[in-house]
């Protein structure tokens, strides 16, 4: 298809560059009501407030699209490697204030605003977040996003544009219900589709043997049925650096034969039906955190996508005559975990049954082309494809599988003569308990690279995930840990703290993170820590506000705020938080400390789980429950209160978060493989308490053991105790105290005296407690006294709080991607 006009523009205008409105508040106004006027259809007197964002939001737009065009056709003609981001994921959370911040335009909107008796809060809030993930994993991939384009790497990221992101939590009688979150419904101004760039995706049907022209054995691939991709593209725009990158979403659409075939038979509501068939595909995330079900439509969701991104890179963004042997000098494609790893087998099939290319040389291509993440050490977080599932949807992509797995299995055996069991362990195909596809072998036997997410996280993957792997392979295996984009997290949502470093260590922090160092001689400075207490006691202000309007709770005052958001998983252990949470109460209601004496706190939750995990949604119903009693009882009033507010998404993690005094990080050792959060916290100045887990560590090791609650058992340790016999009965009958707290909840004490509510929760901590809460029981309840104490010093606690920011600069997701580019991606990317 040809671009471009059919002849030579004669008209200055439609020769020149692009040239965005100006940037005056006039200028701004101009293009909202064109905006509101041309695209909406509604004079400004009829306009609703969605009306009014969507205006505005189409021309902050405006503002970047000169550009996004003009990155772009920087990339195309100085053409240099590119990231291609593969994930299921993207938890972006509101578009409108990033956009805004990173044009550096919220005064002139602001002014422009108001100039219409509009207020940019307003418009804020009208926005719903899109929330295409399900937590950690996916929002590390927006911020990683962020991160390149404001350091100006050439990236695109690859994903699904679904329907229904993570679902809305309710709660009714404090039980979790799920509603379907329709954030699509009242338009979406940030996405602009690009219907003329569809891809087709085949599944299904067979393969067969033929014989090419130059007489070669080839295999082709009949597939049964196909679906359309539809890309969606999202604007990433750089901080205030004129970069902005591209987030390619696919949508499915059935495709036109199909229906037409079908239409001619004279079955139209056949054919409809088929549609309905094909855009399932698309239509909801999966609400599994670490957790996946093997179901059949996520793994076509998987291949859809990364079908689709491929061909679109080959096809599309590749000039047509390229040779696609130097693939790996233009591209390095990163799995995000193993939900895209079915690329691997799609890309050797794109370039031996399309391309025609033989095995090795298809197979050297492809491994240099992707490179692998690896966020979970769980067992059950490891997806394995039953064979007969992979077969039926993905024919040939089964038959590539078996035969790189059949040349590597070769290879230990070279390498490990005799060694049968190794073979069997290695094996990317398993037998036992059911034949299937280990995708994370898959990935490592492909990948250029393997790392974990954390210094401890790559080490335990090493020696326990993968230590076969990691012994014929040595020089994959690398560390990454974590980061997170200083500007939502800090400049956005903390302005009162975002003012107060920038008047202490210059402008431009936020995007060299290293500088809040400077801050380090500013915790001795008591003017300077007043200051800090004022910006702290503004953000709780702020949240107080926020939740008495959106959750209808009144927040105490003057408390420490102690606040654990994050999923609901048993080895995360809100569990353990509860537990706490009885024992203060317990310790007050029976006498043992004097209410005037105890350190007043609020105890903050937010916590989606996944809809068919039983015991995370008993969590629920009692943290609730136990929220429901202390609050409504008088003789903790003032001194203990309980919140969980409903719905924890981005949007309320960017108020709560900076209230923060305490962040909870307290999964069993070795579980967490990183955390991301704990980042957030402590760059916004709350102190941890935490287990030595996951990035944990390295923020323990960065503020220092004073700044840092250290509680709980190590890793080494955990394994000790499992490898001796855990016995969590034993330490609930060794433990008054703690006795005296699970016997309260067992007695019905929360549950309106009935104990078959809690019989599940209870009977599991005694008797299973797989996670061992029961067992860092007392050491977290002796820091916690600690940190009771600790508080109580106001000038040695906000030292600390500063320390905290001073130190955390190296948690930007922008040092992550130095060490993703030093470590992974290697030369040829340009920075
Ligand atoms: C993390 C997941 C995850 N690890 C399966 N694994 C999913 C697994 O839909 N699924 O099936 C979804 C998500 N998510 C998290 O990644 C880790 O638990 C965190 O510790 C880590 O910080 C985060 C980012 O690396």
């Amino acid at each position: 298809e040809s671009r471009g006009p059919a002849a030579e523009p004669t008209h200055a205008l439609a020769r020149g560059p692009v040239v965005p409105p100006t940037r005056s508040s006039e200028g701004f106004l101009r293009e909202f009501l064109r905006e509101l006027q041309y695209g909406q259809g509604v004079t400004l007197a009829r306009s609703s407030p969605n009306d009014q964002y969507l205006a505005m939001a189409r021309a902050v737009r405006h503002y970047l699209m000169a550009d996004w065009l003009e990155t772009a056709r920087r990339r195309r003609e100085h053409p240099a490697k590119m990231v291609g981001y593969l994930s299921a994921e993207y938890l972006l959370g509101r578009q409108l204030d990033n956009a805004l911040l990173a044009t550096d335009m919220v005064d002139i909107v602001q002014e422009a605003l108001a100039e219409c008796g509009i207020s940019l809060d307003t418009m804020r809030a009208q926005e719903v977040e899109p929330g295409l993930g399900n937590g950690g994993l996916g929002r590390l991939a927006a911020c990683f996003i962020d991160s390149l384009a404001t350091l100006d790497v050439s990236c695109v990221g690859y994903g699904i544009r679904y329907e229904y992101g993570i679902f809305r939590q309710t709660f009714v009688d404090g039980r979790q219900v799920e509603v379907p979150d329709t954030w699509l419904s009242f338009g979406n101004p940030w996405e602009f589709p690009h219907p003329e760039r569809e891809v087709e995706v085949n599944f299904g049907g067979h393969t067969e043997q033929y014989t090419d022209e130059d007489g070669r054995e080839r295999t082709r691939w009949i597939p049964g049925w196909n679906v359309l991709g539809v890309p969606y593209h999202y604007m990433v725009p750089g901080y205030q650096n004129g970069v902005v990158n591209t987030l390619r979403l696919w949508s499915a659409r059935a495709t036109h034969a199909f229906d037409l075939q079908i239409f001619n038979s004279g079955d139209y509501a056949e054919a409809v039906r088929a549609q309905t068939f094909a855009e399932n595909i698309t239509k909801v995330l999966y609400p599994e955190d670490s957790t996946p079900q093997g179901r059949e439509l996520r793994l076509q969701q998987q291949y859809f996508f990364v079908a689709c991104s491929l061909k679109d890179y080959i096809d599309q963004t590749l000039p047509p005559d390229f040779d696609l042997k130097r693939l790996p000098d233009q591209i390095i494609f990163q799995l995000n975990d193993t939900h895209p790893v079915i690329a691997v087998p799609e890309l050797m099939r794109l370039l031996i049954d399309d391309k025609g290319m033989e095995w090795d040389e298809a197979w050297e291509i492809t491994q240099k082309c992707f490179a692998y993440t690896c966020h979970t050490l769980l067992p059950e977080a490891l997806e394995v494809w039953p064979v007969e599932l992979v077969g039926r949807l993905l024919p040939r992509h089964l038959e590539i599988i078996y035969g790189i797995n059949e040349r590597f299995l070769e290879q230990v055996r070279e390498a490990f003569p005799g060694d049968e069991l190794r073979v069997r362990r290695m094996s990317i195909v398993q037998d036992h308990p059911f034949r299937a596809v280990r995708m994370a072998h898959l990935a490592t036997v492909a990948g250029a690279k393997v790392n974990g997410v954390a210094e401890l996280h790559s080490q335990l993957l090493r020696d326990k995930l993968l230590p076969d792997f990691a012994q014929m392979y040595p020089d994959k295996f690398t560390n990454v840990t974590n980061g997170v984009t200083p500007r939502r997290f800090v400049r956005q949502a903390n302005p009162a703290l975002s003012e107060l470093i920038s008047e202490a260590v210059g402008p431009g922090w936020e995007r060299d993170l290293s500088r809040l160092s400077g801050l380090e001689s500013f915790a001795e400075d008591p003017e300077f820590r007043e200051q800090f207490r004022q910006a702290k006691q503004a953000n709780k202000e702020r949240l107080r506000a926020l939740l008495l309007v959106r959750d209808g709770v009144e927040l105490p005052e003057g408390h420490l705020l102690d606040v654990m958001v994050k999923r609901l998983h048993e080895y995360k252990r809100q569990s353990l938080k509860l537990l706490h949470v009885v024992t203060l109460y317990e310790s007050i209601r029976s006498g043992e400390v004097a209410a005037e004496d105890v350190t007043p706190r609020t105890v903050i939750f937010g916590a989606k789980a996944a809809p068919g995990y039983h015991m995370a949604k008993e969590t629920i119903a009692l943290i609730n429950a136990v929220a429901k009693t202390i609050n409504a009882d008088p003789a903790v009033k003032g001194r203990l209160a309980v919140a969980f507010p409903a719905n924890y998404n981005v949007t309320l993690a960017e108020t709560l978060i900076p209230a923060a005094d305490l962040s909870e990080q307290i999964s069993l050792a070795g579980m967490e493989a990183s955390g991301t959060g704990n980042m957030k916290f402590a760059l916004n100045g709350a102190l941890t308490v935490g287990t030595d887990d996951g990035a944990n560590v390295e923020i323990r090791q960065l503020v220092g053991d004073d700044n840092f609650f250290l509680f709980g058992m190590s890793e080494p340790e955990v394994a000790a105790l499992h490898a001796s016999g855990y016995v969590p009965s034993q330490v609930y009958a060794d433990n008054p105290r703690l006795k005296r707290v699970i016997d309260l909840i067992a007695s019905g004490a929360f549950t309106d005296g009935d104990p078959g509510r809690v019989s599940a929760f209870v009977d599991d901590l005694l008797y299973n407690d797989r996670f061992m809460a029961l067992a860092d029981y007392q050491s977290y309840i002796d820091v916690q006294e600690r940190i009771d104490a600790a508080y109580a010093d106001t000038e040695a606690w906000t030292r600390s709080a500063i320390l905290n920011v001073a130190r955390a600069g190296f948690f930007s997701s922008d040092r992550s991607m130095h060490d993703y580019l030093d470590r992974i991606w290697g030369a040829g990317i340009r920075l």
